[in-house]
């Protein structure tokens, strides 16, 4: 029955506290007790307490005089009723500026402040509202994402499944290929020197043949317009022909000895389907040699960007492959993550400003801050980095890139995938 009263009375009388002694909050009015006498807040000294907030500073630590700019590192507690409260350095108590939304700071300058507390207060809330809609629009986000995700993560590990597959079949050919082929080239060998061997032969049974003949029948060979006399131009032809036959021979006989492939000697069928074949056969090998590197490179790739952390609920990963843009004053820039971070100039020169590295969040929000190195050196100076802060939002977009360093980049990339639900609490302020 007397609870209510006593609850308006102790109300009431924190109301006349924190009324008479300006500038001080709820939580220090215990050591504003009216007494005899104030005890300045480091223990320092003990004063009477009508020397609270009296403009003159006696306190060391500026505790007695929280309502008067009489100490120099004093401060000011703003009440800012439907506000935030908040402090402000006691110097600025009553030197004609508004500063508290309350207008408490100017109690004595005759300024006119107005409390705007309210209007400032109803704003915030607004905005905060709207803050909150937007979080849990991003949480819902994140979580179609994460769901997109494991769907692409489960695409993925197939992938790797079908191409290890293709891997093994191609593997099983190339064994083939290879026996295959070396096969087809010592046929060719065995040929060719099958081959030699021939023409040698018939290259010696030529020459005994002319030694062994008479000198009429020379004589008559090299008479071709039987008039039985010798002119120079008939022995000059016949000395081509013979000339021009011993050259062809001993080409011939190059191409066998230094074995050039795709020569083949002249009227040998056997050797020729040989030499197609082997040719074949090392065409077909040299397609599924490459096939083999390609897919050998597919499941690297994969295998590498598969072994990334993307969070964990694999929440990042619909990020992989992506690219987002932004132009900030002369330059382009592109984030890809987990891949690299580049300006682009106005003259289109591309310059690296750094490699995924890794997540550099506090540890207790690893995934808040992505890390790229190793970027283009700088003139005189280091490598680029650049370290990426990612902030919850209801779209994916590169938001902000700047260089507080020289070359060193810091950007702003937002995300529903940065929403957590902890934000809710902290009131999001500062994230969204
Ligand atoms: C380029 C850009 C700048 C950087 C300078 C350093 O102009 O990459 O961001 O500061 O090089 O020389």
């Amino acid at each position: 029955m007397h609870c209510p009263i006593l609850i308006a009375v102790v109300i009431w009388s924190s109301c006349v506290d924190s009324q008479k002694i300006r500038g001080i909050s709820l939580s220090y009015k215990r050591f504003y007790r009216e007494r005899k006498s104030f005890l300045c807040i480091d223990g320092s000294k003990l004063i009477p307490f009508d020397q609270v907030n009296d403009d003159y500073c006696d306190c060391a630590d500026g505790s007695d005089e929280p309502g008067t700019a009489a100490c120099p590192d004093g401060r000011f507690y703003c009440t800012n009723l439907g506000y935030r409260p908040h402090y402000i350095p006691s110097s600025r108590v009553n030197d004609a500026i508004c500063d508290c939304c309350d207008a408490s700071d100017e109690y004595n300058s005759h300024t006119a402040c107005q409390n705007t507390c309210r209007n400032l207060g109803q704003r915030e809330r607004a905005e905060v509202k709207s803050q909150m809609r937007a979080l849990d629009q991003g949480l819902r986000l994140k979580q179609q994402l994460i769901e997109e995700g494991v769907l692409t993560w489960r695409d993925k590990q197939a992938q790797l499944r079908d191409l290890q597959r293709v891997l093994d079949d191609l593997q099983t050919q190339l064994d083939d290929l290879r026996k295959e082929d070396a096969r087809r080239k010592k046929e060719v060998d065995a040929l060719r020197e099958l081959e030699i061997g021939a023409l040698e032969t018939e290259e010696n049974s030529h020459r005994s043949h002319i030694m062994n003949e008479s000198p009429v029948s020379i004589f008559y060979e090299l008479d071709s317009n039987r008039d039985g006399r010798l002119s120079a131009k008939e022995v000059r032809a016949k000395l081509t022909d013979i000339q021009d036959g011993e050259r062809v021979l001993s080409e011939d006989e190059a191409v066998i000895r230094g074995r050039v492939p795709g020569r083949l000697v002249k009227g040998e069928p056997v050797l020729k389907a040989a030499v197609s074949a082997a040719e074949k056969a090392a065409a077909e090998l040299k397609k599924v040699e490459d096939a083999y590197e390609t897919v050998y490179m597919e499941i690297r790739d994969l295998r590498e960007k598969l072994a990334t952390d993307y969070g964990p609920e694999r929440e990042f990963l619909f990020l992989y492959n992506q690219c987002f843009q932004l132009k900030v004053h002369e330059y382009f820039y592109e984030l890809c993550p987990f891949n690299q971070v580049t300006q682009t100039s106005a003259s289109g020169a591309e310059v690296s400003l750094g490699k995924w590295g890794s997540w550099a969040g506090s540890p207790q929000h690893r995934y808040s801050q992505m890390k790229y190195e190793n970027g283009e050196p700088c003139w005189q100076g280091p490598t680029r980095n650049t370290v990426v802060t990612l902030t919850c939002g209801t779209e994916t977009a590169l938001r902000s890139v700047k260089e507080p360093g020289k070359c060193q980049y810091v950007a702003e990339f937002q995300t529903p995938v940065a929403c957590r639900p902890a934000l809710r609490q902290q009131g999001v302020h500062s994230e969204l």
